[in-house]
């Protein structure tokens, strides 16, 4: 079995559990800043759009929605303030997809400023988070490292009112069906009382609260920790949302006190990529990557996500489980990756070698640091060429007369150290 089909097999068998959406929770991370401090998010709410194919839409969605056991009273609060969000709909087509290596992927899941801050969130919540986990055994910085992914610890939960959201993407998207299913789950969310349709606000794709749940997701998993009788994701206290994750993460099959893989060394010319029992693996020579014997958390499969060369990883049964709660290997290694450091881990130990642009780590942090030197501010050095750093390299290009690309070469590298 080669390593593409390993991950194929792994997401087929996610995509069979309920709730995975593969990528309605990925635009928080591509969207977020690398660098720096996380910054509330503060947008105002989108406003909607009169729109006659909407509404007739919306008509004629009520009476399927009734059928489906949504009370007209349900219906009337929920759709008094909701309307057409054409913001939605170009979201939508823009087919988020995280372009972002998976060097870049890790950088910015760990990046110091996430660290720093999911390192304050298991302080300030040691208690509750010790109950969840003695609840659900899901390891806290689990439980931590997987807000941090969704919504920065709660800091980009999303403005979007989720209804209108829905409604637009079940009137116009190319996966409208998918949309209104989980338009009817959202109604009877708000028909069970847990949430005001007013406060009921998502991503514009209707994941909501801290973890980003999607409601259909909302409905197998929340869980009312709290004991106030609500399942509240939504608001500033994480209590529920943090619950409802190790919630989810439990019924997709968590092994308590486990790892999810290691980054191991190989020895050399070893490209055997099947799953063995760790004693097997010890037995060929595979070491754990930062020193020491392979730590034995059932049997595990070998991956290198970045080829031969780049770091390699045993995955243990809880990979597969965070492929169920998010369906993409960047996120699964990049959580994952995220809970070791938050439980003390260092950073991965594999070189990833040299990007498309033939730069390492190392020459595009130069690059950054070099840039901010001459005034073109990238507000920080962490190796990740995202807007800030793209936008400086403009700047300086346009100022020192060369052609604007801003891109991150070995060409501009050598006008920098010029
Ligand atoms: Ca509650």
């Amino acid at each position: 079995m080669d390593v593409t089909r390993r991950t194929v097999s792994l997401g087929l068998l996610a995509a069979g559990l309920p709730g995975c959406a593969s990528g309605q929770r990925i635009p928080v991370l591509a969207s977020s800043s690398a660098q720096g401090a996380p910054s509330r998010a503060t947008a105002p709410p989108p406003k909607p759009t009169p729109d006659s194919g909407y509404d007739a839409w919306v008509r004629a969605f009520r009476g399927r929605a009734a059928s489906k056991g949504i009370s007209t009273a349900t219906l009337d609060a929920a759709f008094r303030g909701a309307g057409y969000l054409p913001k939605v709909i170009e979201n939508d087509r823009a087919q988020f997809q995280s372009r972002r290596t998976l060097e870049d992927y890790i950088a910015i899941a760990a990046s110091d400023a996430r660290l720093r801050t999911g390192r304050e969130m298991l302080s300030r919540h040691a208690r509750m988070l010790d109950r969840i986990e003695a609840r659900y055994g899901v390891q806290k910085e689990v439980i931590v490292a997987i807000w941090g992914m969704e919504s920065s610890y709660g800091d980009r939960r999303g403005s979007t009112p989720v209804i209108s959201a829905l409604s637009t993407l079940g009137y116009k998207s190319r996966r409208a069906g998918f949309f209104e299913g989980q338009l009817v789950a959202a109604l009877a969310i708000l028909q069970s009382g847990d949430i005001s349709p007013a406060k009921m606000t998502g991503s514009w794709a209707g994941a909501m609260g801290h973890t980003q749940f999607i409601p259909t997701t909302y409905q197998a998993h929340a869980v009312d920790f709290t004991g106030d009788g609500r399942r509240d994701i939504w608001s500033d206290d994480p209590t529920d949302a943090l619950a409802s994750a190790a919630n989810y993460l439990a019924q997709s099959g968590w092994q308590a006190g486990r790892l999810w893989g290691v980054e191991v060394r190989l020895p050399s010319g070893s490209d055997d990529l099947v799953t063995r029992s760790v004693a097997d693996w010890r037995a060929r020579g595979v070491t754990r990557a930062s020193g020491g014997a392979v730590p034995d958390h059932g049997s595990a499969s070998l991956i290198l996500p970045s080829g031969a060369g780049g770091p390699a990883f045993l995955l243990f049964h809880n990979y597969k489980v965070f492929r169920a709660y998010n369906n993409s290997m960047k996120y699964a290694l990049g959580v994952g990756h995220l809970a070791d450091r938050l439980a003390g881990g260092g950073p991965l130990v594999g070189d990833f070698g040299t990007d498309a642009q033939g730069l390492t780590l190392e020459e595009r942090k130069e690059i950054q640091t070099r840039l901010t030197a001459a005034g073109f501010d990238t507000e920080g050095a962490d190796g990740v060429i995202g807007d800030k750093t793209t936008a400086a390299i403009r700047a300086f290009e346009q100022a020192r007369g060369h052609p604007v690309t801003g891109i991150a070469s070995q060409t501009l590298l050598r006008q920098l150290r010029g």
